[in-house]
């Protein structure tokens, strides 16, 4: 059974997946316009997987006799400078989705919830993977800078990206 606390606290997470995949989603809108449609459906893919994020934990809360309560979401925003300025936004956006699961995990460490540590290992591996995907993206965009063609070259690694990851070979 889950504390109170570390309940209100998984619910909380589900809210920051659910606004991690609808700001995704909503940034593959603005690349998709702009005609970045790599980076499109990299990100589209993207929102995709964070919806997984928030689906494991829902199961999780249910599986374990509590329930999982979906949040009211926040509007994200639909407007950006440049593709340079999209991932600079995700890579701050992971670095704070990841000090909620480093909260995550201290609290559940300091009351010895032992089951929902051992669950939220694969949070904290897959904010490595992400902390370190996305500034790989910010790094290569900055080395192109001011660069239309290095930014569709990207663009087009992007999408090359989206299929590795859909295909789940990453
Ligand atoms: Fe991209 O973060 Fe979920 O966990």
């Amino acid at each position: 059974m889950l504390s109170q606390e570390i309940l209100d606290k998984l619910n909380n997470q589900i809210d920051v997946e659910f606004y991690s995949s609808n700001l995704y989603l909503q940034m593959a809108s603005w690349c998709e316009a702009q005609n970045y449609t790599g980076a499109s459906k990299f990100l589209m893919e993207h929102a995709d997987e964070e919806m997984e994020h928030m689906r494991r934990i829902f199961k999780y809360i249910n599986d374990t006799g509590s329930q999982a309560i979906i949040p009211q979401l926040e509007q994200p925003p639909f407007s950006y400078e440049s593709l340079q300025h999209v991932f600079k936004e995700i890579y701050k956006h992971e670095c704070y989705v990841t000090s909620t699961i480093n909260e995550l995990v201290a609290t559940t460490t300091a009351a010895d919830d032992y089951s929902t540590l051992n669950f939220l290992q694969w949070y904290v591996a897959e904010q490595h993977e992400e902390e370190h995907l996305f500034m790989g993206i910010v790094n290569r965009m900055a080395m192109v800078e001011g660069s239309r063609t290095g930014l569709l070259m990207i663009d087009k690694e992007l999408s090359a990206s989206a299929d590795t990851r859909a295909s789940g070979t990453r």
